[in-house]
């Protein structure tokens, strides 16, 4: 690791989560800034939301399908943390003043029954130790400035997490098959894409293994009762002023969220 200022790039990007005003990427700024120093970055701006008295929910994973490594233009996932501050209430209402430029997308959602730690997580570990599978809709909002940044940018950004509605209704890791789980995203009644679990690196539970693998090599575990996103199937979409997402999940209720100003 480089001897980069990591809190002070945590308090940088914390300032225009505040300001809801979009900053230069910090690899615009300085010449080496590894994947390492994102996620201390990272580590920082969780400390700094925790000490403000806001709770940790669980985690996420992004980029987690070819949709939206594509629209991103990189070809691995990151790892981030999901506060209690940015779950929805069930009226799913954005409001689009605290944020910069949300955009929107669907996600498949664990909460967890157990502890779990890497390193060596199988889909298998994952599915033993998951309580319940559900729908979500996450809204990310990336903190520079058009939404333009690398793969170290967007993980010291905690993946432009922003909000997040969770399903109400929820199924058994293992009562159905969750790589045919369906997923149809509409945006204001129209079909914006339509996917499966298996859109996820070929399986969800997959994915949220490479989560508790992740935290295992930062001396980190999976914590029961922690919800997580296991990444959207899809690519995000914008979300304007007025605009309904729902995202319409085989086995499960529909998620909706609405954008207010
Ligand atoms: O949840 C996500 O997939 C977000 C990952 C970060 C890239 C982005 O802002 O789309
Ligand atoms: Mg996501």
């Amino acid at each position: 690791m480089t001897s980069i200022d990591h809190a002070a790039w945590a308090a940088y990007l914390l300032a225009s989560v505040d300001d809801r005003s979009p900053v230069a990427a910090i690899t615009k700024q300085i010449d080496e800034f590894s994947i390492d120093d994102a996620y201390a970055v990272q580590a920082a701006l969780l400390e700094l939301h925790l000490g403000r008295g806001d709770r940790l929910a669980g985690a996420k994973l992004g980029l987690t399908s070819a949709a939206k490594q594509q629209q991103m233009g990189v070809t691995e996932p990151v790892y981030g943390w999901m506060l209690e501050s940015s779950v929805l209430n069930a009226s799913g209402e954005v409001e689009l003043g605290e944020l910069i430029h949300p955009r929107c997308e669907p996600e498949f959602v664990f909460v967890l029954g157990e502890d779990l730690a890497g390193p060596g997580v199988t889909s298998e570990d994952i599915l033993d130790a998951t309580e319940s599978v559900t729908g979500g809709i996450e809204v990310i909002d990336s903190r520079y400035e058009a939404f333009s940044f690398t793969l170290p940018d967007v993980v010291a950004d905690n993946t432009s997490a922003a909000r997040v509605a969770i399903g109400s209704s929820a199924i058994g890791p293992r009562d159905v098959d969750l790589t045919t789980l369906e997923c149809v995203f509409e945006i204001d009644g129209e079909v914006a894409a339509t996917s499966t679990g298996a859109a996820l690196l070929g399986d969800p539970a997959k994915c949220v293994a490479m989560l508790a693998n992740h935290l295992g090599r930062h001396g980190q575990k999976l914590q029961a009762g922690w919800t997580i996103l296991a990444g959207a199937p899809t690519d995000a979409k914008p979300l304007a002023a007025g605009t309904q997402a729902r995202a319409l999940y085989s086995h499960l209720d529909t998620v909706s969220i609405v954008a207010r100003r």
